[in-house]
């Protein structure tokens, strides 16, 4: 059955692999699954076609014959379950996977994401330069605190695994910042995640998804 997701016609981040559908083509790439991509203006995310697929207006989505999903975290875990490639079978490392997924989108990328909104949305408001400080030592507790958990291991819980997926994508949303650069094993983390061969097939897909795009 085909596999059809959705993307920016044209990434904000000029084709950085930082818009979330990134997550749902390496999910893809890693179980070897082939997908089609339909890109989407702003203007069509709003629009009643794409709001009966994402009730939020958003990308990504996922469809696959009469199942529409939308969120990264239902997107990946759906993937991942369906192939033994990116959950362990034995059922107790499979629960602490999925717990790394739950704490890569609820626990770690609120504050990450707060800090994109404190730097590029909120720059020239005149309480920007008390807020930043504050958004900033909160994305650096959960790196303190993951990155002691992670230690000097490759991975978070054994193999690399859906948690691994999701939380490196979460951390490169912190690449330009510098911050992670304090964590050499987080660092490392997410080096180790882009140098996957899944993961560099889902990068050039969206960078020629923006190539072409801007080519137009
Ligand atoms: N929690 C959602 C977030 C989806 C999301 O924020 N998507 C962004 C792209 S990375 C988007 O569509 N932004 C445009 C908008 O919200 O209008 C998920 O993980 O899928």
């Amino acid at each position: 059955m085909t596999i059809t997701i959705t993307a920016f016609e044209r990434s904000p981040d000029g084709g950085k692999g930082l818009a979330r559908d990134m997550r749902v083509r390496w999910a893809l790439e890693e179980v070897g699954q082939p997908y089609e991509v339909r890109l989407i203006s702003f203007r069509a995310m709003k629009e009643p076609a794409h709001l009966a697929l994402h009730p939020f207006g958003q990308i990504p989505t996922y469809e696959e014959g009469d199942l529409a999903l939308f969120e990264t975290g239902a997107i990946v875990f759906h993937i991942a379950e369906r192939h033994a490639v990116l959950l362990p079978v034995d059922a107790n490392a499979r629960a602490r996977a999925i717990t790394w997924m739950f704490a890569a989108l609820n626990t770690v990328e609120p504050s990450i994401l707060e800090l994109g909104t404190a730097r590029l949305l909120e720059g020239d408001k005149p309480w920007n330069k008390e807020r930043l400080p504050l958004v900033e030592e909160r994305v650096r507790k959960r790196l303190d605190q993951l990155s002691t958990r992670l230690g000097d291991a490759d991975w978070l819980d054994g193999a690399f695994s859906a948690g691994d997926l999701m939380m490196v994508s979460v951390l490169l949303r912190l690449k330009s910042s510098g911050i992670l650069d304090e964590y050499l094993n987080l660092a490392a983390y997410v080096v180790r995640g882009e140098a996957r061969p899944a993961y560099k097939r889902a990068f050039d897909a969206q960078l020629a998804a923006f190539t072409a795009a801007s080519h137009r």
